[in-house]
């Protein structure tokens, strides 16, 4: 049976760590700041958001709530956007994707300025990660790379396969294994074989959003599997992308869904977030 890497349980102690650094940051009078900015009434938005700025204010981290209703124009998000830019308590900003139809999802995401992105998804910030300098890591690959690290697992030298290529988690969870020294496969929608592929990984990291689409049986004994799937199921049920129970039948360690990566995703933005804080002391 594979060991079942407590992702809550992490989360909470990193959140607590943090909230130590808080206290630090309080006696050198710089107080960290968090923006968090919701559009429209998506629910499972409205709870990932309530949840973030809950977390932030535990550890200590003011957080400033922008919801905007569903038809907000694009000009007044982003004047809002430029707003929390040159407002020196907001050390970073937040913009909960995804966003209405009627907004430019990118030209919001380069509004933001590249030292308060916690997210990570401004192209500076890609850019910064690609080539091996990053400034701010996105939260949920830093989450994945952090439960790995927390667990002792070794990266270098293993064979890694990361099944989903979107911007938030497959590419650059890709690149920051790649970044350790694991040599990586990145499967998607149009990838042949993947059950073979996934057969030789060492590592498997699955964020495809289809629930149980990783069957247990394609699992090498003795791997290591991280689920970022979050899928509701029609009865209530949350699961992940991996069938969780024939999975941990096989696998050395795996991350449950719930309480896996989820919670990491969000202790992350707190660290980015403590980080940005930092560097406005530190210079
Ligand atoms: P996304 O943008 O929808 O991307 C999904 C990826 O899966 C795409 O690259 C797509 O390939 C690939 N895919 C779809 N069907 C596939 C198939 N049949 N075989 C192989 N690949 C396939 O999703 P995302 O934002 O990365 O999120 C993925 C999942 O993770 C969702 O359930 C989401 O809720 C969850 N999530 C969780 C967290 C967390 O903190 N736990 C954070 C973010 C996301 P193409 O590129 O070819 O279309
Ligand atoms: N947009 C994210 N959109 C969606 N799960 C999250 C997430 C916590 N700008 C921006 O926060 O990083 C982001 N930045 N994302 N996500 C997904 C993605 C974003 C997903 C799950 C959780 C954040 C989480 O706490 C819990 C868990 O897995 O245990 C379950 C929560 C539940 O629904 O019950």
């Amino acid at each position: 049976m594979a060991q079942i890497i407590d992702g809550k349980a992490i989360a909470l102690k990193i959140r607590e760590e943090l909230k130590e650094e808080v206290e630090e940051l309080e006696k050198q009078g710089v107080t960290p700041g968090l923006a968090v900015v919701l559009v429209g009434e998506d629910p499972a938005s409205k709870i990932y958001v309530r949840n973030k700025k809950k977390a932030a204010e535990k550890a200590g981290i003011q957080s400033f709530e922008h919801h905007l209703p569903e038809d907000t124009p694009e000009a007044q998000l982003l004047e809002l956007i430029e707003r929390l830019n040159r407002d020196d308590s907001v050390h970073g900003i937040l913009v909960q994707l995804p966003l209405p139809k009627h907004i430019d999802t990118t030209r919001v995401i380069e509004a933001i300025s590249p030292d308060k992105d916690v997210d990570g998804f401004h192209p500076y910030n890609v850019g910064r990660l690609a080539t091996g300098s990053p400034l701010f890591e996105p939260c949920t690959p830093k989450g994945i790379m952090e439960l790995l690290k927390r667990s002792n697992i070794e990266v270098a030298g293993r064979d890694a396969v990361v099944v989903g290529r979107s911007n938030i988690v497959g590419k650059p969870v890709a690149l920051m294994l790649l970044s350790q020294n694991a040599t990586v496969t990145v499967c998607h929608s149009k990838t042949r074989d993947i059950e073979q592929k996934i057969g030789g990984a060492d590592i498997v990291v699955c964020a495809v959003g289809r629930a149980e689409f990783v069957k247990g049986e394609w699992i090498k004994e003795g791997s290591v599997v991280i689920d970022v799937g979050i899928n509701r199921l029609e009865d209530g049920r949350l699961v992940g992308d991996v069938e969780f129970e024939e999975a941990a039948k096989r696998a050395s360690h795996i991350t449950p869904v719930p309480g896996g990566v989820g919670p990491m995703t969000i202790a992350m933005l707190l660290a980015n977030t403590v980080l940005s804080a930092k560097r406005t002391i530190k210079g």
